[in-house]
């Protein structure tokens, strides 16, 4: 369902539940894609300009080309995109522009992949979610989202403030639990977030949570920083809850574009990243910058942030965000 956050919840109190849909969410693809307003002007041209033509010409993928560059498809995906079209232009004998649009959904669906939810811990009571990414992609309003959403659906949430680098990084996260309503473990600035987790860890099973979220430094980005840090994470969470870490989520800023790229594909083969989160798909007209994603990460991705409010956090569903960009405003 498009509206189930996270796809598995514990027991909950069912009233409870009803009365969140009712009061928070909108299910109709339409409105939960609103955001995309600026993208969608974007793709509708495509879809329009390429629906309209009664015979494929080379300037038809000529200007293909050049509007899904411009939504920040991004290269390498924008010319593997064309070419498989080409070739199933000519297998399938394909003899307008509105067979090459329905074609070119396809494949964009394709290219991001089954819709995938959180991971939860089958065995452990306990389900551990590690959030990286560079200075100022968003973790910590994504995890205070998470943890908002979480709550909502029944989950005990504990947060643990593993930036220890900026008094500030702990400070804003401790806001956040405030604000929705979760304990937040934190020692002083500049301790190891090592100990920070393992505090958490042991915070949460004796208080009973069933979900740890881990916020981490976005400095520590370079490659073997990064490697040897989540090293000495993954070592203590391992010690409690051996199928941990469950989640190693990795923010992505969508305003950062192609360039963002490029490191996150550094590290994603080797730190065993499982999912991606894109944020700020709100404050950018390049919302293709989520097919560049999946195509160049091999994971998927999992939410999508939509601006700066607690409730901007939406589980991604591939089919309807590909809908949603065609849809006429
Ligand atoms: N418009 C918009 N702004 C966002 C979104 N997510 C985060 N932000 C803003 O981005 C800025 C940085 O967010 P943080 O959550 O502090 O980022 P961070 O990755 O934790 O940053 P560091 O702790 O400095 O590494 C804040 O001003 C957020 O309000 C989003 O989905 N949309
Ligand atoms: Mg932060």
């Amino acid at each position: 369902m498009l509206n189930r956050f996270f796809g598995q919840k514990p027991q909950e109190d069912p009233q409870k539940n009803q009365g969140q849909e009712k009061a928070g969410d909108t299910p109709a693809s339409e409105q939960r894609f609103n955001f995309l307003s600026r993208t969608r002007q974007l793709f509708s041209k495509i879809g329009n300009n390429v629906q309209q033509s009664d015979t494929i010409t080379d300037s038809l993928w000529d200007d293909l080309e050049e509007s899904l560059l411009e939504a920040d498809v991004g290269p390498s995906t924008t010319v593997w995109l064309i070419e498989r079209l080409r070739q199933r232009a000519t297998e399938e004998r394909l003899r307008t522009g509105a067979q090459v649009q329905r074609a070119l959904r396809e494949e964009l669906v394709k290219l991001l992949g089954q819709p995938a939810s959180l991971r939860f811990s089958q065995k452990s009571p306990l389900t551990v979610i590690l959030v990286i990414g560079v200075n100022g992609s968003g973790k910590t309003t994504t995890i205070a989202k998470m943890a908002y959403r979480l709550t909502n659906e029944g989950h005990k949430v504990i947060l643990a403030a593993g930036d220890t680098f900026r008094a500030a990084a702990i400070d804003q996260l401790k806001v956040w639990g405030e604000r929705v309503g979760v304990p937040v473990i934190s020692q002083n600035p500049g301790s190891d977030p090592g100990a920070v987790v393992y505090d958490s860890i042991q915070a949460a099973l004796t208080r009973g949570s069933d979900v740890l979220i881990v916020d981490t430094a976005g400095r520590l980005h370079t490659k073997y920083n990064l490697m040897e840090e989540l090293k000495k994470i993954n070592k203590i969470i391992q010690k409690f809850i051996p199928d941990g870490p469950h989640e190693l989520l990795m923010v992505i800023d969508a305003t950062t574009g192609q360039n963002a790229l490029l490191q996150a594909r550094q590290f994603a083969a080797d730190i065993g990243l499982t999912g991606v989160v894109i944020t700020k798909l709100d404050s950018t007209a390049k919302g293709g910058f989520a097919f560049a994603v999946a195509d160049d990460l091999g994971v998927p991705i999992k939410l999508i942030g939509t601006g700066e409010k607690v409730e901007n956090l939406s589980l991604f569903d591939p089919q309807s965000f590909v809908a949603a960009l065609f849809a006429q405003e």
